[in-house]
């Protein structure tokens, strides 16, 4: 039967999956060229994919319109990172054709559980800030309001970590290779970035001339909002030489020189810089941040333009929203457009430019706070070190009105760190552009004030405020975790996807055997399924009896995986030392990435897997311990991982985790925090109670007096035997026979070098909070039932309830209304 004839063969059937039947198969045929006989897996992908995006088309359209309708106030979220992870699942969900589609496929003999599989996930991202943000395009979607995500289209996304050798091995993530249906190329829509050269003034007037040009090119993704028809943009760029070749060495038949300009101007868009520990201070990311930013301000005003004679209604009708201070050239830039192109005046500009702009800040790391050395600044973007320049100016003089004459007070709030190096502080021009600031959690933002930007909390201390993240329940329950998702909808109906507080509604059911019995079954399920595919992929056979427990999220020193390390050390040895006992059986699971040049990090990633091929190896450990590092953590193995956790690891050093957002995944998904009081932890803990959740530790306050009060890690060492034998074992080679030093500089940093992060003053309340896990975990029927209080407890961490908090109070802007004419 040949494709036509098959295609006939439905064309009066008009069941919605027969239409999708139908639908897939022409998809296949007319848009991806290939037919039954010759199509692969990646076309059947592709087809379907094509077919559920139509599904989407129609409301996208209706949504432009009736926002241009209404001219509504938008939001313009700007990020250098969104971590989107896969599309196809999310599209299904949101047009509810999950089972529609995967009917459609059986028909048609394709595995509806392979096929999704094959879709690379979208990694432009490193972790937490850019995964957010995708949480955000999505809770904006549903709520109705006008977002636009603007962001750069990464031709490699964050590598992929092999381990190899126990080591982190990175490959290049060439994610289109297949080419991605989920974004539409926008040729029309080129905007011209120009970098260098040099000013030229005349009189009060000052021209940016002599430049080297960049064109960035659109384009476009669909952001389907949940229940709603409401369908957003993710706008990414992508660079483009402003010449295909040059002519003149092409015609003088030198021609690699003729396209190496071309190579040049697009590798801005090539690569995201996968370190999100450390400002390496590099030439082409300051070319990156510049690229997005300045198309993407082009592409707002033109917007603009198209309803409005002028900018006096700019901020009535644009908010500019900067994730970190990645973006924050925005500023400079959107004074430049308006007075080097516009000819406003610089007042009427500044006054325009601090209503549009907020900014959150998401680290409080001192090494990962952006700088830029002034000369490199004047080099790329001469005309923006000159508005900045003039910004500072008129700062510094507003101070001096409202405070005197204080040259301390000047020195350490000026956009212009005058040590060593000059360099410009790009957190304090987000703080000054911006009328509003906040951080990520209530403990995060109180330290925000308190210590990086307590001088500006001073100064504007109406511009600070707190906006504790979320996640959004479509992808990180509906989705990732469909048979707990049955479960609740069988009890409290459908409506939490929209509106998470509705699992408060699952409290009740607390002393429902039959319940938590269920919710047992859907663990279980989820935790087999993990342990089919580390068995398959690892070749690790864990008993899915055990506690999984899970610690996933970047490596980090900060994070201390090294801490968790000397636990699963303390337990083998116990196990050891006592080998009739009967622990609680655990899998201790990681993942994450290190930065490339991260050496620490990337030490403890071979510790990791140097103690887990140990453990695993020794018979006289059995099934009471193993440990498992899975390689190349990202938001596809989140959706793996995270539904099948019993434990969830969230213990950083009190102070240092701006927020996290796997804590409130895992929980979502019912299982147990063991954490200490550092970010949305704190939160968590205020909603789940403290009964139904395991703090150990020290606080922030404690954390920052010990610190200060002489800390001396090497007598926690001395004074504790379990402690000792764990951190000699790493010396002395015991996870690394072949080489025993090989770990010498993590025992050192911790014993001898200060251990920064404390978890040596940390380690004795782990492993006892550990215990309390294990006690827990021997009732069944009481942890099932602290596992419901959790997924309880977690209704205001939906990104939903975040995105509605900075659309009230930061944004002020409304949802968009689709009238009946505008509907489906
Ligand atoms: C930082 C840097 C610093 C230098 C240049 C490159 C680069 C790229 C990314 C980053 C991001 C670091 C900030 C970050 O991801 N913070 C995380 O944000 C999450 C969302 O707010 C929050 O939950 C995490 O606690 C926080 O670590």
């Amino acid at each position: 039967m040949d494709l036509a004839q098959f295609t006939r063969q439905y064309d009066h059937l008009s069941t919605e999956v027969e239409s999708l039947k139908r639908a897939i198969a022409n998809k296949l045929m007319y848009q991806v060229g290939k037919n039954l006989e010759s199509a692969q897996p990646e076309d059947w992908l592709h087809a379907v994919a094509y077919a559920v995006r139509d599904h989407l088309v129609e409301r996208w359209m209706k949504t432009t319109r009736a926002s241009y309708a209404q001219d509504v106030k938008r939001v313009y979220y700007l990020s250098m990172e969104f971590l989107i992870g896969r599309s196809l699942g999310n599209a299904m969900l949101a047009l509810e054709l999950v089972g529609p589609v995967r009917q459609a496929l059986r028909e048609l003999d394709i595995d509806p559980d392979s096929l999704p599989e094959l879709e690379p996930d979208a990694a432009l991202g490193n972790g937490g800030l850019g995964r957010l943000a995708a949480c955000f395009l999505d809770s904006m979607a549903t709520l109705g309001l006008p977002g636009f995500g603007y962001g750069i289209r990464y031709d490699y996304g964050m590598f992929r970590q092999q381990i190899i050798d126990g080591q982190q091995v990175e490959v290049p993530d060439y994610w289109l290779t297949h080419g991605n249906p989920w974004e539409f190329p926008r040729p029309e829509i080129q905007m011209r970035v120009r970098f260098g050269g040099h000013l030229e003034e005349q009189g009060d007037t000052v021209r940016w001339v002599g430049t080297e040009d960049v064109l960035a090119m659109a384009y476009d993704s669909i952001i389907p909002g949940y229940g709603t028809e409401v369908t957003n943009t993710l706008r990414l760029w992508s660079a483009r030489a402003t010449e295909e070749i040059d002519l003149t060495a092409f015609n003088r038949g030198n021609y690699f020189g003729a396209v190496e300009s071309k190579n040049h101007s697009e590798n801005v868009s090539r690569v995201l810089y996968p370190d999100d520990s450390t400002l390496s201070g590099r030439e082409l990311r300051l070319r990156q941040e510049y690229f997005f930013v300045s198309a993407s301000m082009q592409d707002i005003l033109r917007r603009h333009r198209v309803g409005h004679p002028d900018f006096d209604r700019l901020p009535d009708k644009v908010s500019i929203h900067l994730n970190d201070t990645h973006p924050v050239l925005a500023v400079p830039e959107l004074m430049r457009l308006l007075v080097d192109e516009h000819g406003l005046a610089w007042d009427h500009a500044w006054a325009l430019c601090q209503r549009v702009f907020s900014y959150t800040n998401h680290t409080l790391m001192h090494e990962a706070l952006e700088t830029w050395p002034l000369d490199m600044l004047g080099r790329v973007l001469p005309r923006h070190l000159r508005i900045i320049f003039d910004i500072n100016a008129r700062f510094l003089a507003e101070l001096t009105n409202r405070f005197g004459h204080d040259v301390e007070l000047m020195r350490r709030v000026s956009l212009i760190d005058e040590h060593g190096e000059r360099r410009v502080r790009m957190a304090y021009l987000a703080i000054v552009a911006s009328h509003s600031i906040n951080g990520v959690s209530a403990l995060h933002s109180a330290l925000m004030r308190e210590s990086i930007f307590a001088d500006f909390a001073r100064i504007w201390p109406q511009r600070f405020n707190n906006k504790t993240n979320g996640v959004t329940p479509r992808r990180w329950l509906a989705h990732a975790n469909p048979g707990l998702a049955a479960l609740i909808d069988g009890r409290i109906g459908p409506g939490w996807r929209r509106d998470l507080d509705q699992l408060a509604g699952l409290r009740s059911l607390q002393d429902d055997g039959d319940f938590l019995h269920a919710l047992r079954a859907v663990k279980h399920a989820n935790k087999l399924r993990l342990a089919h595919w580390i068995g398959s992929h690892l070749g690790i056979h864990i008993d899915p009896a055990a506690m999984f427990d899970v610690h996933v999220k970047r490596m980090h020193e900060y994070k201390r995986q090294l801490l968790n390390v000397l636990h699963v050390i303390t337990r083998y040895q116990r196990i050891l030392d006592e080998p009739e006992a009967a622990p609680v059986p655990r899998v201790v699971i990681f993942s994450g990435k290190a930065a490339s040049a991260y050496q620490m990090a990337k030490l403890v990633i071979r510790l990791i897997n140097d103690v887990a091929a140990v453990i695993n190896a020794d018979a006289r450990v059995g099934n009471r311990l193993k440990v498992v590092f899975v390689p190349n953590f990202s938001v596809s193995l989140a959706e793996l991982i995270i539904p099948a956790a019993d434990l969830s690891e969230q213990i950083s050093t009190a102070g240092t985790e701006a927020s996290g957002t796997g804590n409130m995944k895992l929980a979502l998904n019912g299982a147990l925090t063991i954490g200490t009081l550092d970010g949305a932890n704190v939160e968590i803990r205020e909603q789940v109670g403290d009964d139904n959740i395991f703090i150990f530790g020290h606080s922030a306050a404690e954390v920052a007096h010990i610190r200060n009060s002489g800390y001396q890690p090497r007598q926690y060492y001395e004074r504790d035997p379990q402690l000792r034998n764990a951190l000699d074992a790493i010396r002395a080679g015991v996870f690394s026979p072949g080489e025993p030093g090989r770990y010498q500089q993590i025992f050192d940093v911790l014993v001898n070098w200060g251990d920064h992060y404390q978890l040596l003053a940390d380690y004795a309340s782990y492993v006892q909070a550990q215990a309390r896990v294990d006690a827990a975990y021997r009732n069944p029927e009481d942890w099932s039932r602290r596992s419901l209080l959790n997924i309880a407890g977690m209704g205001a961490f939906s990104s939903d309830r975040t995105i509605d908090e900075y659309a009230r109070t930061i944004w002020h802007t409304t949802p968009v209304h689709l009238e009946p004419r505008d509907r489906l």
